[in-house]
């Protein structure tokens, strides 16, 4: 069996007993989580933060890297790292998670990157504004959708591409949208989009286009792969679906107690547990936390802590009065327009897919 798929063919399922595959295992080990612990740091430490890329890592040179800004606008600009440097500097805390965590416990799996629970990190993101370089190149009447490609290359489903993705003018000039030179204080390393990158707060992952070389205005709706193909929330290979944008809420817990090597398990002493995780939403600010001991018949509410910024998650803690026996952890968070299920979506692609963790402890 090959994933290397013909172009217009959709996304593979794997049969229901089918294992993740070696394919999948090397994306997986490419592509790395959050250690779910570093959940407890109100910023994830730059080596910790979940990665995704799709093709190879291009490797830039800062002295010589331009950004060509061009298309319908009155006046294209072509900007160097220290011409962009030079622009006022915005700072924003993000919350960023793949479109696609959650897919390997979908059943049957989409074939993919196969995360758990661990694609999300919130760093400090400092650039100048989008809004800013469009007003400066003057964008023309009849203007409908900005892309933004990527050095990157390669083929998927058949189709060789640049990595693009395009959000609308009014998704781009509005929500604080990042040109991003800096992560957590420091120029971009290489895996996360060095020297430049897009940052769409509030947005999937699939939007914020890493190793950024061209932004593009347009006078006709884009119709590139990653908007019109792959990022779609698809019931069967003929529905051409709804696109995936703003991240649905998702709460997690820091696992208690230790784990077990192999399995993950974990084993805490009976007593007063305290929980703590995060939880977040890229809709509407995260209003309700609730936590499950009995996998997700019963709820009580957490305390919820404050977030560091409108973009980034809130901490929440639980004390657990943990009583012997075997439990599953159950954690949902709510916004404004809904709260998490317990019962997972399904969607073609695993996308948008924030059915809740599940954390088995052994209490001893
Ligand atoms: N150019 C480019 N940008 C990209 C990608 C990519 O493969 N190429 N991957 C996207 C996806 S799917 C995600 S989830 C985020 C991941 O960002 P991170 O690796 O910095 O966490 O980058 C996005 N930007
Ligand atoms: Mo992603």
């Amino acid at each position: 069996m090959t994933d290397v798929l013909r172009p217009g063919e959709a996304a593979r399922v794997a049969g229901m007993d089918e294992a993740v595959s070696l394919d999948e295992l090397r994306l997986a080990a490419r592509n790395h989580g959050m250690p779910l612990e570093a959940l407890r740091m109100d910023l994830t430490p730059t080596g910790l933060h979940y990665l995704l890329v799709h093709y190879d890592i291009p490797f830039l040179d800062p002295a010589t890297w331009r950004l060509e800004l061009g298309g319908h606008v009155a006046t294209p600009l072509s900007l160097d790292l220290a011409a962009l440097r030079e622009r006022p500097r915005v700072s924003h805390t993000v919350t960023l998670e793949c479109a696609g965590n959650g897919r390997a416990r979908l059943l049957p799996r989409p074939v993919s990157q196969p995360w758990l629970d661990e694609a999300v990190g919130t760093a400090e993101w400092t650039g100048c504004s989008l809004a800013s370089l469009l007003e400066e190149a003057g964008v023309r009447e009849g203007a409908v959708d900005v892309s933004f490609t990527g050095h990157d290359h390669g083929t998927e489903r058949g189709v060789e591409q640049d990595y693009c993705r395009a959000l609308s003018l009014s998704d781009a000039v509005a929500g604080d949208v990042l040109v991003a030179y800096e992560m957590n204080g420091a120029p971009l390393p290489p895996q996360h989009g060095a020297p430049v990158r897009l940052i769409v707060p509030g947005w999937y992952g699939m939007a914020h286009v890493k190793w950024l070389r061209t932004i593009t205005v347009l006078a006709e709706e884009f119709t590139g792969f990653q908007n019109d193909v792959a990022y779609r929330l698809r019931a069967d290979a003929d529905d051409p679906g709804e696109p995936v944008s703003r991240i649905q809420p998702r709460a997690l817990v820091v696992p208690p107690g230790f784990p077990d090597f192999m399995t993950r398990r974990r084993v805490v002493d009976a007593g007063p547990v305290e929980l703590f995780g995060r939880a977040w939403s890229g809709r509407s600010p995260v209003s309700r936390v609730e936590l499950s001991v009995d996998d997700g018949l019963t709820w009580t509410e957490a305390d919820l802590g404050a977030a560091a910024s409108r973009y980034a998650w809130r901490p929440w803690t639980f004390t657990w009065d943990a009583l012997p026996g075997d439990y599953t952890l159950c954690v949902r968070a709510a916004d404004g327009d809904g709260t998490q299920p317990v019962d997972q979506p399904w969607n073609m692609q695993g996308m948008a897919n924030n059915m809740t963790q599940r954390v088995p402890v052994t209490v001893r």
